[in-house]
């Protein structure tokens, strides 16, 4: 049978394209703007990162942002130019993203983000994103809250009618933050409890250990034998609260009881010393489904859905024992 001059063309065209693609496949290129290295969650999360692409083979080009919002958006643009197959990156603040989404659009980038919420115009500024539900996790903190202190029933430290609260929050602007707040608050209203509480202070520790026992140290001095509970955000700013609690001759955990977010191992060691009472896990370990949505991306596909949250459970010093050597961060 004659074959066509025009069909072997075409074979051998096709083979080259696909030898070319297969290639391409295999020397994925992707870029990574990480926050920084505030918490032992963040080192978590980079370390999965770093792993996942690894060991998905993929050519893991990765920037520290060094906790500013400036240096994303210069490595997002580096990124660009580099023409990446595509950029992934964790919003340090929910804001002020359209412009580079939109050049890295122009430039017929995908873009994926990991763990943390933005906000823009156009949703079609990224494709997928895998992370964690703030909202939910602040939720947990006011029922475990309330739960126990039910449970123990709980009298005001100061012999009043209210249990005082404190709560030290997240980095400003931060969908952490802003969600694990509207999630408190939201739960709080609701609650047919929500006259037993008085939140007597919240201020931002900026998600780090030594803001948090510092402003820790600020609520001590305020509100000393008022404060009957600790809400922090995360497990770093609750164990530089610890230490705060510690210097002022209060008791944590019994004193002052406190919750924290994260679920990372420090905050377990904590409860099994008796100086933390519970923590809201939120997973930081996404890298290996964060990069195989990427895959599928890169190669014509598109996510199962737009957005994706990582299982995430709730510790108590009950059960931490137990539970902390099966911890993986
Ligand atoms: C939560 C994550 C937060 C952690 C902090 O999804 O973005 O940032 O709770 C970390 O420990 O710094």
């Amino acid at each position: 049978m004659r074959v066509s001059k025009t069909l072997i063309a075409v074979g051998l065209g096709a083979a080259i394209a696909a030898t070319s693609f297969a290639q391409a496949a295999d020397k994925v290129t992707i870029g990574f703007s990480q926050i920084g290295a505030e918490s032992e969650w963040r080192t978590a999360n980079t370390n999965d990162v770093k792993a996942a692409a690894e060991a998905l083979g993929i050519d893991l080009k990765f920037s520290d942002a060094q906790q500013k919002q400036e240096n994303q958006i210069k490595a997002i643009r580096t990124f660009i130019a580099q023409k990446v197959d595509l950029i992934g990156f964790v919003p340090i603040v929910e804001t002020g993203w359209d412009n580079i989404l939109r050049e890295a659009k122009r430039a017929g980038i995908p873009v994926m983000i990991m763990d943390r919420d933005l906000k823009v115009s156009d949703d079609s500024l990224y494709v997928a994103k895998i992370g964690t539900d703030s909202v939910a996790e602040g939720r947990k903190q006011f029922a475990w809250m309330d739960e126990y202190i039910t449970k123990i029933d709980r009298k005001p430290r100061n012999g009043g009618d209210k249990i005082n609260v404190v709560i030290l929050e997240g980095t400003v602007g931060a969908s952490a933050a802003v969600g694990r707040s509207k999630g408190f608050n939201e739960a709080l209203e609701a609650s047919p409890n929500k006259d037993r509480y008085n939140i007597l202070a919240s201020q931002t520790g900026d998600f780090t250990r030594a803001k948090g026992k510092e402003v820790m140290e600020s609520f001590l001095k305020s509100y000393g034998n008022d404060i009957d509970v600790l809400i922090s955000q995360n497990d770093d700013m609750a164990l530089g609260a610890i230490q705060a609690i510690e210097a002022a001759g209060l008791k944590p955990a019994q004193d002052i009881i406190i919750i924290g977010a994260d679920a990372v191992k420090g905050m377990f060691q904590a409860m099994i010393d008796g100086k933390a009472n519970a923590t809201i896990e939120c997973n930081p370990l996404q890298g290996k489904l964060f990069f195989e949505t990427a895959l599928k991306i890169i190669n014509g596909g598109q996510p199962d859905q737009k957005v994706v949250y990582v299982d995430e459970g709730v510790f108590s010093a009950e059960d931490a024992a137990e539970v902390f050597p099966t911890r993986k961060y």
